[in-house]
């Protein structure tokens, strides 16, 4: 079973989106293990978005990741972190398909609703800097056998 740190971002808090977004998860049969709102700090924001620093969006990220709370999550699944993007759409707005959660409700970018880890290594980093080991929930989910 893989994991995955996935978070909706404040403009997906504001809107409303938390219940639709997290619907979208379920119903693909994904297993939330960890949950919980979030006002993010400026150092836990630089260092969600460590890869980017530097880049040009970047001072304009971080003020908007800390602009009011965030949904963090951890989910479990195979392959999740490949699925679970798909399923999130592509970084750009112009660009995320339709049937996609950033094609069907973002318009702008960086207001693109949902962040997903980009591979295990970035999950468990992550993972970290949002949860301590205690907070993630192991439990059996009866239907796991038909998903
Ligand atoms: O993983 P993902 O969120 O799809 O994209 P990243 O390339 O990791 O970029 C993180 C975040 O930064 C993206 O969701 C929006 C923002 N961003 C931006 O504002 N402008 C860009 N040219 C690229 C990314
Ligand atoms: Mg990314």
């Amino acid at each position: 079973m893989d994991r995955t740190f996935l978070m909706v971002k404040p403009d997906g808090v504001q809107r409303g989106l938390i219940g639709r977004i997290i619907s979208r998860l379920e119903d693909k049969g994904f297993k939330l293990t960890a949950a919980k709102l979030v006002q993010v700090t400026r150092e836990q924001a630089e260092r969600h978005y460590e890869e980017h620093k530097g880049k040009p969006f970047f001072e304009n990220l971080v003020n908007f990741i800390t602009s009011g709370p965030v949904l963090a999550m951890v989910w479990e699944g195979d392959d999740i972190i490949t699925l679970s993007r798909t399923l999130i759409g592509k970084t750009s707005v112009t660009e995320a398909l339709p049937g996609t959660i950033r094609g069907d409700f973002a318009a702008h970018t960086p207001f693109n609703l949902i962040h997903g880890s980009d591979s295990p290594q970035s999950a468990d980093r992550e993972i970290a800097n949002f949860f301590g080991p205690e907070e993630e929930v192991q439990y059996d989910k009866s239907v796991a056998a038909w998903i």
